[in-house]
């Protein structure tokens, strides 16, 4: 091969080189570098024939090719930098396709269960406030009419921090959210209607129904001339918002220091008909065990040393307060029949749910 061949050659892989780059798409590009640059492309054997040549020759067209080298990869990377858009449009890769799904978490039944409840209560003109977990004995007991030494602290065994508060008494877990009842009405001014929920802690032995840490939500009223007959009322109309409109409520008589009188709530049972239900279906119930009535809480028109203890005369305003179990809930909205089952985060159960 003479120079002028060469020369001849080295002019139609250039031709070749930018018809081919005015065809191709993206995914082509690879393949043309491979054709002219490659270890076996037509460029780089051209070149090789080089070696032939007289050496003055060789200089002048090693320069011409390298040349030719330079450009041609400089045109590749001024095609792949601006192959985006123009060229997906070409490509396979379809930017409207679905994606794969990608597995999400959710809400744990209790926070549903606990968001169903404040919904019911915001629907009756109830308000949401909070409360420390590690509390004052003044809170969680004193204010609350249990006298120091007193029997009804029994009622709650409490676990103690090893922390003082400013009076020098220990701090403790809180053992029912009853303290935010305290803490709302001497930081905020009645009328007052308020729920609370939250974690609250006892030391207890951990069975099906019972557990050391578990939830509450407490609700209270502060108003003028409240009566045992506003408790019944609200509690009716937010179990019927909740279990449905044939839900019924019971009261029996209970202790609670911190009310007078008190009382335990019962709802008629949603799983064999309602306590009203025919008697053959009551009787067949595992979790009424055929009384046909769950008990979900403790109420009771608030005490008159509270509202004295929160800075008002009990005289000119009266409430009513309620504690209820959040897990005793929560089993009768999702068909549970053991509380653990909510702290073992078994995906495979609360998928179900
Ligand atoms: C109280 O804690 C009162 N503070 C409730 C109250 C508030 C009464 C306002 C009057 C006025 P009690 O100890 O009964 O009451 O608990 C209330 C609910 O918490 C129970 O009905 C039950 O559903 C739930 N509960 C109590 N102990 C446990 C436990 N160890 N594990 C799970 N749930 C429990």
């Amino acid at each position: 091969m003479n120079q002028a061949d060469w020369k001849n050659k080295l002019a139609l892989i250039r031709d070749g080189f930018l018809s081919g780059l005015a065809k191709t798409d993206a995914a082509g590009l690879a393949e043309l570098e491979t054709r002219h640059l490659g270890r076996k492309g037509d460029l780089t054997l051209l070149l090789r024939e080089l070696k032939d040549f007289p050496i003055e020759e060789r200089k002048v067209l090693g320069a011409l090719g390298n040349a030719l080298k330079e450009e041609l990869a400089a045109k590749l990377d001024e095609r792949k930098a601006g192959a985006g858009a123009v060229d997906l449009k070409k490509s396979q890769f379809d930017l409207t396709m679905a994606g794969y799904p990608f597995p999400k978490g959710s809400l744990h039944p209790l926070t549903l269960t606990i968001n169903k409840m404040y919904d019911g209560f915001q629907k009756l003109g109830f308000t949401i406030a909070e409360g420390p977990l590690i509390e004052e004995d003044y809170f969680n007991f004193e204010a609350l009419n249990f006298p120091p030494d007193h029997p009804a602290r029994d009622m709650q065994d409490t676990f103690y921090v090893d922390l003082k508060d400013a009076s020098g008494k220990d701090l403790l877990l809180r053992t029912h959210t009853s303290p935010v009842q305290i803490r709302t009405m001497k930081s905020l001014r009645p009328p007052l209607r308020t729920v609370s929920a939250g974690r609250v802690f006892r030391s207890e032995a951990v069975d099906a129904s019972h557990s050391f840490a578990f939830h509450q939500l407490e609700g209270f009223c502060l108003d003028r001339n409240i009566t045992m007959a506003d408790l019944k009322w609200t509690l009716e109309a937010f179990m019927q918002d909740l279990f449905g409109s044939s839900a019924k409520i019971a009261f029996s008589p209970s202790f609670f220091p911190f009310v007078e009188p008190g009382a335990q709530v019962a709802v008629s049972c949603v799983f064999c008909g309602s306590g009203a239900g025919p008697e053959q279906s009551r009787r067949a119930c595992p979790v009424c065990k055929g009384t046909g009535w769950i008990e979900l809480l403790g109420a009771g028109v608030i005490h008159p040393n509270v509202i004295k203890a929160c800075g008002y005369d009990p005289i000119d305003w009266s409430g009513f307060a309620f504690g209820a179990g959040i897990e005793r809930f929560a089993m009768l909205l999702y068909g549970i029949k053991d509380m653990r089952m909510f702290y073992e985060n078994d995906l495979r159960i609360l998928k179900q749910l």
